[in-house]
């Protein structure tokens, strides 16, 4: 623990904090809250940044300032009241940067967004607001001049996904490949493959752009307020230029399921329509200033790749014997993958019912 008050002692006066304790579930960062003297609730938040997996902590932290110092500076111009409350701010540590480089970990802070909620589950009333937002968030950053690195080189590319599964089963690394399920697993995976690759085709051919997208839209990285409104999106990690697929479609992913990312239980996974009619409603109002028919008609496909990208990349993780995301028992990542991939079966036959909401929306 005293590591950890050094580090904050960067960006805060150390002497003030009062304790400092683990917060939220990523798969991916470690994030801890920071309380101080004086104060009931938590006052900012201190994060270790995965850099593993993002590499480039210079480019990270350059992505995630330029985006919230965009947004909060049209809140500034609009008149907008508690900018503080919908938009992250990051502190600046003594060394002049967002972020401090220690023991080889790199770390950060940022205000900690007081009264706010987090949810591993939504209402379709708040499904609608976190359709607004993160479409507001899209439109937001249509005029940001300013450089957004691909963070992730192929983040949501599903093309690269599916060949990192290839890979992973050519290298068989930890003999996962002679479990039959995963062998069945990869099979279907590889007869769904040409169809779920439509983006990557689109894109090739020049008829679908790349935007500014958050590209890690799950439920639980936005802040509700007591009320269900959305405050923040938070977790800006990803944001680099995608299709607006993946907003859509890794929303839905999470909101949409009627289970967990990881039930065990398939019985409880189906794809909730009110969810998505809901968001797509929210969604389609934030987005309507610049999103292009070929857009919009694409996003069931949407709906129904983010499960699929994400089975893909859980049995990868698996069959390369868990080395990315964090698990809590060693056949984690298989459940998952089940999980995720009778989520795409679900959405998949829900295809036509998607297309009859949007098309109710036009
Ligand atoms: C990771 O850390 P977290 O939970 O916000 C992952 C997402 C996955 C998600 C699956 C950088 O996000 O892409 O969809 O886990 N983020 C990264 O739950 O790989
Ligand atoms: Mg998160």
């Amino acid at each position: 623990m005293d590591a950890l008050y050094n580090i904050a002692g960067h960006f805060v006066d150390a002497n003030a904090i009062t304790a400092i304790e683990p917060l939220g579930n990523g798969l991916i960062n470690d994030t801890y809250k920071i309380m101080v003297k004086g104060e009931s609730k938590p006052k900012y938040v201190l994060q270790r940044i995965n850099n593993a997996v993002f590499t480039d902590v210079e480019m990270l932290q350059n992505n995630i300032e330029a985006v919230t110092d965009h947004i909060r500076q049209k809140y500034e111009r609009q008149g907008v009241k508690d900018i503080d409350r919908l938009v992250l701010r990051f502190l600046k540590a003594d060394t002049g940067k967002t972020y401090v480089y220690e023991d080889e970990k790199y770390w950060r802070v940022m205000d900690f967004i007081a009264d706010s909620y987090t949810y591993e589950a939504v209402t379709p009333e708040n499904a609608y607001y976190a359709g607004r937002s993160f479409g507001d968030f899209e439109s937001l950053l249509t005029d940001l001049e300013a450089p957004i690195g691909e963070i992730i080189p192929d983040f949501h590319n599903i093309e690269f996904r599916l060949k990192q599964l290839e890979d992973a089963v050519s290298e068989d690394r930890v003999g996962q490949m002679c479990e039959v399920e995963v062998q069945k697993f990869v099979d279907k995976i590889r007869e769904a493959a040409e169809r779920m690759c439509l983006g990557e085709r689109l894109y090739r051919e020049g008829k679908l752009p790349k935007r500014i997208c958050h590209c890690d839209t799950k439920v639980n990285n936005m802040l509700f307020d007591k009320e269900g409104n959305v405050l923040c999106i938070i977790d800006l990690d990803t944001i680099m230029p995608s299709f607006v697929f993946s907003d859509f479609g890794d929303f839905l992913r999470s909101a949409a399921n009627t289970g967990a990312e990881d039930d065990p239980d398939l019985d409880n996974i189906h794809f909730n329509m009110e969810i998505f009619k809901s968001f797509a409603e929210g969604y389609l109002e934030g987005t309507k200033s610049f999103l292009l028919p070929i857009e919009k008609e694409n996003l069931p496909y949407a709906a129904t790749l983010f499960p699929y990208m994400q089975a893909v990349r859980f049995l990868t993780d698996y069959i390369n014997g868990n080395t990315y995301y964090k698990i809590k028992y060693p056949t984690h990542n298989l459940v998952r993958t089940r999980a995720q991939w009778k989520l795409y079966e679900e959405a998949t036959a829900a295809l036509p019912e998607m297309e009859a909401v949007l098309e109710g929306f036009a």
